[in-house]
């Protein structure tokens, strides 16, 4: 069953059962002059994650990218990561399940004390809560201003846990699931409940649109982040280009840096993977 559907979102929706990657299609609609468009696919068969890892992305996810024509400029569009990452920490609040979100992209089920909670799965994956959403935005523009922007977001929504890489979950996987006891079993694919695809979509649309239509949304997406964050007040290692950077996360700035204190002093990081690190 597809998750075609009449939305109620601010954006046009462009509905497939199956494409290569959404974000694919929503940069040739972006190059072709569209905006306020949302790319939605029931699967999708050649999706990508940064720096050109794979996604995997079954029938049942919600797999959508948004086309936007913001007026900002280059240098703001790590904000509209940022908000797609509020956006779907609501939407999967909204769902009943406890997410959080790791710095800059990735939503996670529980905080990161999941890695002293769950000794076994850290050392596998080495790193704390499991992965539920990821974030995938590409733009065009010029010095000063930005063509388009495409936010391209995959949530595992109405999958089994099984069909997802080991140190993701699901939605399904984790509605009704007893903190106490299924996640710490990492008992995840018998606890399925029920997922509601077109309103977890629904309400992430409307929140992103809230967040990045006006002047007075997008000043409210940090303090937004900053309140569903996993990854301030913790100890981090960032992989960056430069080589990793490791301390405590005290702060996100705009338009979406982290910044470390380091044993020589604060430190700002605007890319890169950050791993939770066990509190010194
Ligand atoms: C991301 O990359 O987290 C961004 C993912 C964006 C996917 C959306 S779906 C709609 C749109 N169309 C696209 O083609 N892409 C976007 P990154 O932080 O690089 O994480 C990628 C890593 O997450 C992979 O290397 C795997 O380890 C893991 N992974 C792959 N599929 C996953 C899944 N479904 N759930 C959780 N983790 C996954």
């Amino acid at each position: 069953a597809g998750i075609e559907f009449e939305l109620d979102a601010p954006y046009a929706v462009e509905y497939h059962e199956r494409l290569s990657s959404t974000n694919d299609r929503a940069r040739e609609l972006a190059t072709a002059g569209a905006a306020d468009v949302a790319v939605v696919a029931d699967e999708q068969t050649g999706s990508r994650g940064r720096l050109d890892r794979e996604w995997v992305a079954p029938s049942g996810g919600v797999w959508v990218s948004i086309v936007a024509r913001p007026a900002v400029s280059p240098a703001r569009a790590p904000l509209f990561t940022l908000a797609a990452a509020v956006a779907v920490a609501d939407a999967c609040r909204e769902a009943g399940v406890d997410a959080h979100i790791k710095w800059p992209n990735d939503v996670l089920v529980g905080s990161d004390d999941a890695a002293e909670a769950e000794p076994d799965r850290s050392a596998a994956t080495g790193r704390g809560g499991r992965k539920l959403a990821g974030i995938l935005t590409e733009m065009e523009g010029e010095a000063d201003r930005v063509s388009w922007i495409v936010v391209g977001i995959g949530v595992n929504a109405d999958i089994d846990a099984a069909a997802l890489p080991a140190d993701a979950t699901s939605l399904r996987a984790e509605v009704g699931a007893d903190p106490d006891t299924d996640a710490r079993s990492g008992n995840r694919s018998e606890s399925g409940g029920e997922v509601d695809r077109r309103r977890i979509a629904a309400t992430l649309l409307e929140r992103f649109a809230a967040l990045t239509g006006t002047d007075d949304g997008l000043d409210r997406i940090l303090p937004a982040w900053r309140e569903r964050s996993s990854t301030l007040g913790r100890r981090v290692r960032v992989e960056t280009a430069t080589g990793p950077v490791v301390g405590t996360a005290v702060d996100v700035e705009s338009p979406g840096a982290l910044v470390i204190e380091t044993d020589e002093g604060r430190t700002r990081v605007h890319a890169g993977d950050c791993e939770p690190l066990r509190d010194a």
